[in-house]
């Protein structure tokens, strides 16, 4: 059988949107690497996506819609097949019902980076929930607060070039792991360091990141604006301030600077539990090394001060003048550099588009159960796996078994929130479908066109929604628009064309060159170019207009210690990617069972060894884990991975099942990492996961374990 090779565009909740290269034989995907061309992808993929065929070639793939014929929550044995033509009427009938009781807000999708193309991802579903009036998402779960932080002090999610890194002499990542989630950062970060560049990890674990790193600073969890703030006020008193600079580009520095009097040294590593010492030699090398790069990670954002912390974070270059540099000033996220503007092709002008409420999409478990009024009382999944993934879990799952909650899941397997659907409709996978990718790590834009037969009757949300809206007896010519019209629609405005796309696959779309420091000279997305330090915006909405430090809400919260005396987090593991590899069985091996990371101290206080099966609890719920007793942690504070499936864990729940609806100062995003714990022993049978009746694919029992992050010492 011949076989040919195409390129496409890893579609996953990564910053560093690959290019792979897929070999494919009679219809099948056979094989896959990373494009050898590519400047960021530089010819491999990342562990988890060496194995993506699994996911792609799965025997648990669903090929078929079905329909629920037993209670919510009993999994698969509750459902039976059923065709396309009686499960579209089934959805279009549930919709209409909510639509006629409660009007078009009772209708809520819900969606976010499953797949992170423009087309399968952002566009069709919008654009049908959109001429419906259905409530908007406020898609706040995984950057809301940087964003919010990022639109107040840069206008938008915009930094240094990640490509200049190379030509930074000191690079600080702060609260990243690009090991386990920006691999393609580090070959970049390790060339700095063969140039001379000194890399400091700023992360309360001893990650494998950290623990490759030149110095290791591990701070309290949620106390970074603290540290920023410290971090200036050395870079102050030492006199090494780019006043020219602050002056030309930036507005608030006096105010700033004013506001630093309250942050000795001192001050900052007593809030963040480091010594004094930590504090001032990092001062001192911020002060004295330009260009500095501060790679700041997601993760860290997951604090009830995520908004001021990042604000703190990123004023750093701001005071020290690295964006006059090439390889200096920060970095969150690229986005705000890509030019693909989703709205006009969501909302396409001439096409309805009532106006609707928002609905934050981190408060699910509360607006399913009594927040929203009207009630949702439809819920369209797609792209996301909330009853896995989101905060509260259990409030969550009882808003998911809801009677009169119609919800419909659109997937590619049978996931945790399948559970509890009432109508399932198979999706296909990136190699069966066209989309187009920006990026959150890089400036290129990909195009990925199909190159296999889908599975079974599976099909491109595009064509579910465009399936739904027919059946709704919507007869709007937007929604005879092909994915490739789609993606032409996307790139409307911008430097690159579909044609260009489809001869060279990826193209530089922003406008900054590789290697550029894209503010030298000010040019602030902000609308008089300059970056701003003081906002008087944020004080309209209650914030503080200079960047503060805003406390943890559990962590700091000394009656809830004494009954829950363990912070936890629960960061991302380096073979999974969310949740949406925690089925197969090559990557649950890979990863291990859950597991709850403790400092010898806190396990020895609860006669804990290395691998006891423990119960980790609060006043929301528990789940149930092995402890790991390996001092890549703290006293006082526990982690564990986040995003196994509670339908494949023991006790059939995950470490969601702790973490609270609480939202960030600024952004409105969730505070997983906010949360406090208590653990205990339980026995071990407890441990060994009760497999569902109905898994396709359950993951065989610990093998090869995800390596931990390296011990301290
Ligand atoms: N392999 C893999 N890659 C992924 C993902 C995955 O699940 N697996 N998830 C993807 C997604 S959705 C995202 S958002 C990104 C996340 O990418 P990252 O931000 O790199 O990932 P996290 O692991 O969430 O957090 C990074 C680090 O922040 C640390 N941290 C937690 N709290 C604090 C704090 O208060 N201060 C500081 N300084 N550090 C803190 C954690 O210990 C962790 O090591 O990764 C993406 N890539
Ligand atoms: N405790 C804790 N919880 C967290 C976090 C944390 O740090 N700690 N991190 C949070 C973060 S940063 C994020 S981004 C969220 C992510 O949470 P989710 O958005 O729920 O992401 P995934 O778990 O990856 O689920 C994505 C689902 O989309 C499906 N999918 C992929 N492509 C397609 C497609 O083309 N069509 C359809 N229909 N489906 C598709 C996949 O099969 C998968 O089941 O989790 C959050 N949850
Ligand atoms: S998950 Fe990230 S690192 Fe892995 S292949 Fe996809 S884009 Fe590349
Ligand atoms: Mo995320």
């Amino acid at each position: 059988m011949a076989r040919t090779t195409h390129p496409g565009a890893c579609p996953l909740d990564c910053p560093d949107t690959c290019v792979w290269q897929l070999t494919v034989s009679d219809g099948r995907a056979v094989a896959l690497r990373g494009d050898r061309e590519h400047p960021f992808t530089r010819g491999a993929l990342c562990g988890k996506v060496n194995r993506y065929l699994d996911a792609v070639n799965g025997p648990d793939r669903l090929t078929t819609p079905y329909v629920r014929t037993g209670p919510k929550g009993a999994g698969r044995v509750a459902y039976r097949p059923a065709s396309w033509a009686e499960a579209v009427d089934r959805v279009a009938a549930g919709l209409r019902a909510s639509i006629e009781r409660d009007g078009p807000e009772s209708v809520l999708p819900y969606y976010f980076a499953g797949t992170m193309g423009h087309v399968q991802g952002w566009t069709m579903g919008q654009r049908l929930f959109a001429y419906l009036g259905a409530s908007r998402l406020d898609t706040t779960i995984c950057t809301g607060a940087a964003r919010a932080a990022l639109r107040s002090i840069y206008g938008g999610s915009v930094g240094f070039e990640p490509e200049s890194i190379v030509a930074a002499k000191l690079i600080v990542l702060w609260g990243a792991n690009p090991l386990a989630t920006n691999l393609h950062l580090w070959p970049f970060v390790q060339q700095a360091r063969e140039r001379g560049a000194y890399l400091v990890t700023i992360d309360p674990l001893r990650t494998d990141t950290a623990a490759r790193s030149d110095e290791h600073v591990a701070p309290l969890p949620g106390t970074d604006a603290a540290l920023a703030l410290g971090l200036m006020r050395h870079v102050r008193d030492a006199g090494a301030t780019d006043e020219e600079w602050l002056a030309a580009h930036t507005v608030g520095w006096p105010e700033l600077a004013a506001r630093l009097d309250e942050w000795p040294v001192e001050r900052a590593a007593a809030e963040c539990g480091l010594p004094v010492e930590v504090v001032r030699r990092l001062g001192d090398r911020i002060a004295t090394t330009r260009p500095t790069a501060v790679r700041v990670g997601l993760g860290l954002q997951r604090h009830h001060g995520a908004g001021q912390a990042i604000r703190a974070i990123c004023a750093l270059p701001l005071v020290t003048g690295d964006f006059r540099y090439p390889g200096g000033g920060a970095l969150v996220s690229t986005s705000g550099h890509h030019p693909i503007d989703e709205g006009p092709v969501v909302r396409p002008p001439g096409m309805p588009a009532p106006p609707a409420r928002s609905v934050n999409m981190s408060r699910l478990a509360t607006v399913l159960t009594g927040e929203a009024d009207p009630p949702v009382t439809s819920l369209v999944v797609f792209n996301a796996n909330p009853a896995a993934t989101a905060p509260d879990q259990n409030r969550l799952l009882a808003g998911l078994r809801r009677a009169d909650l119609f919800t419909v899941v659109l997937e590619q397997r049978w996931t945790d929130t399948c559970d509890y659907a009432d109508v399932v409709l198979p999706a296909t996978m990136q190699p069966e479908h066209l989309d187009l990718h920006s990026s959150y790590g890089h400036h290129y834009t990909t195009l990925n066109l199909p190159v296999t037969r889908a599975p079974g009757e599976a099909l491109p949300n595009t064509e579910i929604f465009r399936r739904i809206a027919a059946a709704l007896g919507i007869d709007h010519p937007r929604f005879s628009d092909s994915d490739e019209d789609l993606a032409r629609q996307l790139l409307t405005g911008t430097p690159v064309s579909f044609e260009e796309l489809r001869e060279r696959t990826y193209a530089r779309a922003t406008g900054v060159p590789v290697g550029a420091a894209p503010f030298a000279a000010g040019g602030f997305p902000t609308p008089d170019g300059r970056a701003r330090l003081h906002d008087p915006g944020l004080a309209r909405l209650g914030v503080d207009p200079l960047p503060g430090h805003t406390p943890p809400v559990e962590a700091a919260d000394p009656e809830l210690a004494r009954r829950f005396p363990l912070v936890l987090i629960a960061p991302a593991g380096r073979f999974l990617m969310n949740s949406t590899f925690a089925s197969l069985p090559w990557h649950a091996r890979r990863t291990g069972p859950p597991r709850v990371h403790l400092h010898p101290d806190d396990a020895a206080a609860r006669g804990l060894a290395d691998g006891d099966a423990v119960r980790v609890r609060n006043d929301r719920g528990a789940f149930l884990a092995a402890a790991a007793v390996d001092g890549a942690t703290r006293p006082g504070l526990a982690f564990t991975y986040k995003a196994y499936w509670a339908r494949l864990s023991p006790g059939r729940a995950t470490v969601n099942a702790v973490t609270a609806v609480r939202d960030t100062d600024l952004g409105e995003a969730p505070t997983f990492h906010d949360c406090r714990v208590e653990v205990e022993p339980v026995p071990a049978e407890l441990l060994i996961p009760e497999p569902p009746a109905d898994a396709a694919a359950v993951p065989a029992p610990a093998a090869p374990a995800d390596p931990a992050p390296v011990p301290a010492g």
